[in-house]
């Protein structure tokens, strides 16, 4: 019977209109549409039925089949604009910021720890009108070795592991390559301090790098000796580890300086009795120095009758870790957060 047939798809498109009301699905509702109202749909099917049925029910079923269409149409009209409106209310929750929440914390960066002794280097010997220069870490044998009295054949620039690119082409070894230049350029006096990245072929441990920072300085003028370079270094550790810091000064050999020293700071740490941090010494050993040699004067072109010089050289990595008390230098290289996040 169509009248039988007209209520069961009515019946079934309420329910599937209520499914895609619950799952929320506009494409749904168009295959509802389609499958029942659309050119072969399930409606227009028991239209093409009414050839069975006789001419006196024909108007009766005919106004049947409309009514039920338009039931379905306005269902689906109604359906749809529920789920427009759902759909919207969703976006619009799911596009609310809820002011009252916390913030979120930016991460903020710290200096490393190599930078932080750098920059209080730098404090230090800028305080006492000295230039900053960088100098290139790529350099020529003859400003790293040759011009420093380090010729060919030299143990000096055996030990050195170096780095070559070319027979004559390196990464410098020391920052000294910088102060040579400088001297080339004729300017006198000069006082200056050449901080910067060298390299040596070494293997990493707890004290080696093949890549480590230093801080060369150099002064050079008429009438210095031994005790300018004395007060300038001693002045330096007191502004570095503190007013109380003694120093001493042990005699050392170096290519480039003549006579040459290694300096030494009372422990910062037990000022001096002896403790574990200094190995029960009470003095810890923080540069070397020395006055430039005349015949590296000589090579760059300066008086060395007239003129006298004294130059030094830091490890920066020595520096960080002796004041902050870090007993491996491989943290300073693994910027690692919870490591950096401390200074
Ligand atoms: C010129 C003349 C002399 C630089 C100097 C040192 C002593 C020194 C070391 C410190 C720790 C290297 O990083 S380290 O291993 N350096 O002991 N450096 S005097 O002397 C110069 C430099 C340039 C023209």
């Amino acid at each position: 019977m169509i009248k039988d047939r007209l209520e069961e798809i009515k019946r079934q498109a309420f329910e599937s209109l209520e499914d895609s009301l619950k799952d929320e699905s506009l494409d749904k509702l168009n295959q509802i549409k389609v499958k029942i109202l659309g050119k072969k749909g399930e409606l227009t099917e028991v239209l093409k039925g009414m050839k069975e049925v006789s001419k006196e029910d024909r108007p009766k079923i005919g106004q049947l089949v409309n009514d039920t269409r338009q039931e379905i149409e306005s269902a689906l009209e109604e359906a749809k604009l529920k789920l427009n409106k759902s759909i919207r209310e969703a976006k619009i929750r799911s596009e609310t910021i809820d002011v009252t929440l916390p913030g979120k914390r930016p991460v903020f960066g710290s200096r490393h720890p190599i930078t932080i002794a750098l920059d209080e280097i730098i404090r230090i010997f800028t305080g006492m009108g000295y230039e900053i220069a960088e100098g290139r870490e790529i350099e020529l044998d003859y400003y790293n070795f040759e011009a420093l009295n380090i010729p060919d054949g030299h143990p000096a620039k055996d030990e050195q592991d170096t780095f070559y690119i070319t027979d004559k082409i390196l990464l410098r070894t020391q920052t000294s390559g910088t102060q040579v230049h400088e001297m080339e350029k004729g300017k006198l006096p000069i006082r200056m301090i050449s901080p910067g990245r060298v390299f040596r072929s070494d293997e990493v441990d707890a004290t080696h790098s093949p890549s480590f920072y230093q801080v060369e300085g150099l002064l050079i003028d008429e009438e210095v000796s031994f005790s300018d370079l004395k007060g300038t270094l001693a002045e330096f550790a007191r502004q570095l580890f503190g007013e109380d810091t003694r120093v001493k000064f042990r005699p050392h050999h170096f290519p480039f300086t003549e006579p040459s020293a290694e300096m030494d700071v009372s422990c910062f740490k037990c000022g001096g009795k002896g403790c574990r941090f200094c190995k029960g010494e009470g003095w810890i050993e923080i540069l070397g120095c020395g006055m430039v040699h005349p015949h590296v004067l000589e090579m760059s072109g300066i008086d060395p009758v007239r003129y006298k010089g004294f130059a030094f050289g830091v490890g920066l990595e020595r520096i960080a870790l002796l004041k902050y008390e870090i007993d491996d230098m491989r943290l300073l290289y693994e910027n690692d957060y919870r490591f950096l996040k401390q200074f």
